[in-house]
């Protein structure tokens, strides 16, 4: 297959004005009728050619007279004609399958409704387009279908409805801002509704709808709610306010992904909508809270100001997700939400970086886009806004974003153009900070710190290095915002001096290989906090002995280093132990520490609860070369009980006393109380003991929510045996008829560790409950498999690779792209034991061998082979 480059990017040769459609709905025979205002794009000669896949051509007209065939050509991607005049209407007919179209892209049935995905390269499936983002078009849309599907939903404005013979009935909607096809959406079908309003800065009222399946109207209530904070938020923090008098969601069961922006009218994968508290749990509401935020931030980053090309991708991905993480924060807590932000990025984007699969934030080439909506470009193109507005300052920032508003309203920009915005906002040159784009990576930085008693100076000498990525073997240094503050070693805020001004934190740009930065009026020996609140996406050692660590878990003002101390002194015990190096004297003094900070009663319990979790065992891996996923879990299991020992009346005294005793309410204050209380039931059952398998089974007995349910089955299956079977039995026969709580069913089977999990797992592929065509049912179990259960997953005998690569292969039959997604855990086959490795890399051999395997699935198994 032919790769596409940025560097050939070319505007497009045809631009379409508006466009009339008309869906004639059926389940297996529709008909998409289409009628475009379509303009010559400057001073050429080239035929028209728009895209076209999947379609059954009825008729091609250009101003009213129907082409023959040899006026045009029609293969399996593009129509193509080769004499049109300068401007044009163009009249097409087609025909879809919906209901058989199981790639979930396009036009397609889910639950018996019709619904649309257009991004990134769907509208093509739907009619013939130049389907590309830096084409926008005005879109009315008459939609037709029988009346058991009830609503007739497109984007924009409801111009008219009414009844047609037959029992059938329509509806014409008006999108009154030009947009890109691929933020087209329609959906029709039998849905109920919940309704609100919003009154905006400007005093417009907004009407807001969501609409789910009968009957769970209730459910979206938390998301109704999520969405009026996020425009009122949008319009405090961006001055930006929402521009049409409707904003829509639709909730579907079967979803590639978690959520689309398609202007006025966001779809949304039910599983980021509904929300109770018998059904979801905390972590499932603060995931709802934040998809709501990103889609309806996408009204103004990504929707009114799109993409020149999908090489652009982060323009859109990565402002987003910096906008609905400042958001969260706002919501939730900064420290708390900042920590859970960079847990994720490591767990994903640090494991992709150090990959074959690694890409810079700006790729310059791929096969199927659909591959590259990655942690790459969305959360390291988030960590690269946060830098900028580190770099230059909020004020600055927040400048360049209004100019970028300004400038690049209703158009299709790129990222240059977006930079260029805070160079003129800022007066700074920022040419160096555009490395961050196109270089993939994670930098290494090590920091070295003296202290000079006599001349009251701490002297730092920075270094960085970003190891070769593939196709990039030299790489360039970037300008890396480090901010550092300073204690005493008794854990007291230590004040100095940089350039002459008294400070008590600063920010050190290392923009050099290496750099060293001297800090004055130091009165007392320090310890440095360094990267504080995560700074930068990069990977910091530091020359400083434990102790100093401690002082930093003990005291450290920056909640994130305080959090982030624990961590190194955590992952420093578990290498050991897995290296056959176990310091029992430190693990005692760790646990001693943790405890101290535990008893805190100023800290909040949500970061409590943070402080007790270990690094994950992918994280780990990380750390470890080559890694060696059955010693990782061993020496992990082995700390988590020794804590568990060591931790146990102040465990059982949080377990107590944290009990929730009013009505339940998903706020930040009392998620963050279930999870310190979870937290503690969850490390107190690393010492598997009789009373403690009961604690775990009356937690899960008495559960009044989702969150404690699923905490004391998560307790229960670490315990094992009886209790276990028992519990899962009793949840499951509560819950099957509920498919979000059934795909939590099938998640918490596939991250149990024991032994005999993995037969279980390839079990339960034959349950009757198994969608095998439902994204989510499969994501439940092979992707949560795959990426949460290492010490199974890496089974020496190679049989959990092999089930990963069956689930692959068969699932690319229907729906490349979720079988694309689920490669990655393949892909860090040379960080593995080399007898690990080379099954894996077996594995993915297979895979790109097999005949007529899609361009998706095909793509990433080579870059995986490197
Ligand atoms: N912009 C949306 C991306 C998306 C998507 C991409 C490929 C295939 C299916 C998809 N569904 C949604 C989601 C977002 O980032 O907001
Ligand atoms: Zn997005």
């Amino acid at each position: 297959p032919q790769a596409i480059r940025l560097s050939d990017y070319r505007p497009p040769a045809f631009l379409v004005d508006e466009v009339f459609l008309t869906f004639d709905l059926q389940p297996n025979t529709t008909r998409v009728k289409a009628k475009l205002s379509v303009r010559r794009n400057g001073d050429h000669a080239e035929p028209l050619r728009f895209n076209g896949e999947r379609l059954k051509p009825v008729s091609v007209a250009v101003d009213g007279r129907a082409l023959a065939e040899g006026e045009r050509t029609i293969d399996a991607e593009w129509l193509t004609i080769p004499d049109v005049p300068d401007a044009f209407t163009l009249e097409t007919e087609v025909e879809i399958d919906p209901e058989n179209n199981k790639a979930l892209e396009g036009l397609y049935m889910s639950g018996g409704r019709f619904c649309t995905q257009c991004e990134a390269e769907g509208f093509r499936k739907i009619t013939f387009w130049p389907d590309r983002p830096d084409v926008l078009s005005r879109f009315t849309v008459r939609i037709e279908a029988d009346k058991a599907f009830g609503r007739l939903l497109s984007n924009g404005n409801l111009m008219e409805s009414g009844d047609l013979p037959g029992g059938r009935h329509y509806a014409v909607w008006n999108d009154p801002f030009p947009k890109p096809s691929y933020l087209f959406a329609l959906v029709a079908g039998e849905l109920d509704v919940l309704e609100d309003s919003l009154v905006t800065m400007s005093g417009r009222t907004v009407e807001l709808k969501i609409y789910v399946d009968p009957g769970m109207a209730p459910r979206a209530a938390y998301a109704m709610d999520a969405l009026k904070r996020s425009m009122t938020w949008d319009e405090q923090a961006f001055g930006r306010e929402y521009d049409l008098d409707l904003f829509m969601i639709v909730a579907v069961r079967d979803f590639n992904f978690g959520a689309m922006e398609n202007k006025g009218l966001n779809i949304f994968n039910s599983s980021l909508l509904l929300a109770d508290p018998a059904t979801a749990t905390d972590l499932d509401y603060e995931r709802i809270e934040s998809v709501v935020a990103h889609e309806y931030f996408h009204n103004w980053t990504g929707d009114r100001i799109t993409c020149r090309d999908w090489f652009q991708l982060c323009l859109k991905e990565g402002l987003t997700v910096f906008r609905d993480q400042s958001f969260s924060a706002d919501m939730r807590g900064e420290a708390v939400q900042r920590i859970k932000d960079v847990k994720a990025l490591r767990a994903r984007q640090f494991a992709e970086d150090q990959g074959p699969l690694a890409h810079p934030v700006r790729p310059s080439s791929y096969l199927k886009i659909d591959n590259f909506y990655t942690a790459t470009i969305y959360e390291k193109g988030a960590e690269i806004i946060r830098m900028l507005k580190t770099l230059i300052g909020p004020e600055a920032f927040r400048a360049g974003m209004d100019r970028y508003f300004e400038r690049w309203d209703g158009q299709a920009t790129t990222v240059e153009a977006f930079i260029n915005c805070f160079e003129d906002a800022s007066g700074r040159d920022l040419s160096d900070f555009f490395a961050w784009y196109e270089q993939a990576g994670t930098p290494r930085v090590s920091l070295a710190s003296r202290y000079d008693e006599a001349a009251r100076t701490l002297t730092l000498d920075l270094r960085q290095e970003t190891p070769p990525t593939p196709g990039q073997p030299q790489k360039k240094p970037l300008p890396i915002p480090v901010i550092v503050g300073l204690l005493d070693h008794e854990g007291r805020t230590q004040a100095f001096e940089r350039d002459g001004q008294a400070v008590d934190e600063t920010v050190v740009v290392l923009d050099a290989a290496q750099a060293t930065v001297t800090l004055t009026g130091v009165d007392r020996p320090p310890v440095v906090s360094a990267l504080r609140g995560f700074s930068a996406p990069v990977v910091l050692k530091t020359d400083a002995p434990a102790k100093d660590r401690y002082v930093l878990l003990a005291s450290d003002p920056d909640l994130f280093n305080r959090w982030e101390a624990g961590q190194g002194l955590a992952a420093e015990l578990i290498l050991a132990r897995a290296a056959g190096r176990a310091d029992e004297v430190n693990e005692e003094r760790y646990a001693e520490a943790v405890a101290r900070a535990l008893s805190d009663q100023a800290a909040d319990p949500a970061f409590k609860a943070l402080l007790l979790a270990l690094p994950s065992e992918p994280d780990l891996a990380l750390q470890m070369s080559p890694a060696d996923p059955a010693a990782i879990h061993e020496a992990r299991e082995a700390l988590r009980a020794r804590l568990s020992v060591h931790l146990e009346p102040e465990l059982r005294r949080l377990h107590t006393g944290l009990q929730d005793l009013g009505e339940f309410s998903p706020d930040a204050a009392g998620a963050g109380r279930r999870a310190l209380r979870n937290a503690a039931l969850e490390l107190l059952a690393a010492n598997p003991r009789h009373d403690i398998a009961d604690l775990a089974q009356g937690h899960f007995q008495a559960a009044g929510n989702m969150t404690d349910a699923m905490g004391g089955l998560s307790a229960l299956m670490q315990i094992g045996g009886a209790p276990f079977e028992q519990a899962l039995a009793d949840f499951y026969a509560r819950w099957k008829s509920e498919p979000l709580v059934v795909d939590k069913w099938f998640a918490i089977q596939a991250r149990d560790p024991s032994e005999g999990a993995l037969g279980r797992v390839l079990g339960l592929t034959a349950h009757p409950a198994f969608e095998g065509k439902n994204p989510n049912r499969l994501r439940a179990l092979v992707s949560t498999f795959a990426n949460f259960n290492p010490a199974r997953f890496h089974d020496p005998s190679g049989a959990g690779y092999r089930f990963l690569a069956d689930q692959i292969l068969a699932i690319d039959g229907f729906n490349p792209m979720t079988a694309a997604r689920l490669v990655d855990p393949l892909g860090g086959w040379r960080r593995y034991r080399p007898e690990l490795g080379a099954l894996m890399k077996a594995e993915l051999q297979r895979i790109a061998a097999k005949d007529g395997l899609s361009k998706n699935v095909y793509e990433l198994a080579t870059r995986a082979l490197g």
